[in-house]
């Protein structure tokens, strides 16, 4: 990294639409998943029904966004249509902003999807590709909204394949993001609409995934926020031997250790024990002397 990229600390709010995403201290966004093999399709009553329920319990436990997906990017998961994901997000964005008033990100990398929801009040746009589909770039540039920028080498199915890196794992991570925020500057998206992320478990091993956690740090020379999403994750379950529904106490260690290391937004499935542990963690780094 040049020197001339080292810039000044992030901005404290990001202007998602109509509502103002104070990250002066770490935040939550909480994961609504609507695939079919989730529990809430958005694409019948009952789905949606039960995805607003997730949602309104997400937000009173103190989750700031809700990040809304519907393109499963297991390893090994079938590639869904441009029609599906419309079908299975765009009723879930409308009843959220309708309904729950909710600051709604939406994990997509599909600009007609990107589109759709931004005209229905999509305050966020999350793109695991980081724009780098055709299209999404210019999409995004005409929101104004923060687009948050994720590093992934190949697509997740193939991802196992791709972890033999030539550079450090995180060096790699920092080029990769340079050049993307360079892409989204030249496309008119200003440097103050950016969030990065690492992308934890895409296309890393588990030795990597570490790596890249323990020196998170490095990324806020960007002096852009952080997100980091490690929830429930491969890398839990390698490390503990735990199964996808006992990944809760390990996601928390390495939700606060994200926080030490500077991410702003942690993306996760269980808001209110996140919550409490981001909380207590900043309580800390804050050296909280009035209470
Ligand atoms: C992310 O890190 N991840 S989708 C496998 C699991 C558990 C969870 C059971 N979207 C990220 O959450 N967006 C996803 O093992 C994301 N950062 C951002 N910005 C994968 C996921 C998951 C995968």
């Amino acid at each position: 990294m040049t020197p001339s990229m080292k810039s000044r600390a992030p901005d404290a709010t990001l202007s998602c639409g109509r509502h103002r995403l104070d990250i002066s201290y770490p935040r939550v966004m909480g994961i609504l998943n609507v695939t079919p093999d989730s529990f809430s399709d958005g694409g019948n009553f009952d789905g949606l029904d039960a995805a607003l329920r997730h949602a309104e319990a997400m937000l009173a436990q103190g989750a700031a966004v809700i990040d809304i997906g519907g393109e499963s990017t297991r390893p090994g998961a079938a590639e869904v249509t441009q029609q599906q994901e419309l079908d299975r997000v765009v009723p879930v964005v409308e009843a959220l902003v309708r309904e729950l008033d909710a600051l709604v990100s939406v994990d997509t990398s599909s600009p007609a999807v990107m589109r759709e929801v931004i005209g229905r009040g999509a305050g966020m746009i999350n793109d695991v590709r980081a724009l780098r589909r055709p299209g999404a770039l210019e999409v995004a540039a005409a929101s104004g909204l923060p687009v948050c920028l994720m590093h992934m080498v190949g697509e997740p199915g193939d991802m196992q394949a791709a972890t033999d890196y030539a550079e450090p794992i995180e060096q790699v991570v920092a080029n990769f993001l340079e050049a993307r925020i360079a892409d989204c500057e030249k496309a008119g998206i200003r440097r103050e609409r950016l969030i990065l992320d690492p992308g934890f478990g895409f296309a890393k091993t588990v030795g990597q995934n570490l790596r890249l956690l323990n020196r998170l740090n490095n990324l806020n020379d960007f002096g852009l926020p952080l997100l980091a999403g490690m929830s429930r994750k491969s890398m839990i379950g390698k490390v503990l031997d735990r199964p996808v529904e006992e990944r809760l106490p390990g996601g928390l260690a390495l939700a606060s250790l994200a926080v030490e290391r500077g991410a702003r937004l942690l993306r996760v499935h269980d808001v209110g024990p996140s919550v409490d542990a981001i909380n207590m963690t900043w309580a800390v780094l804050q050296e909280d002397a009035d209470r």
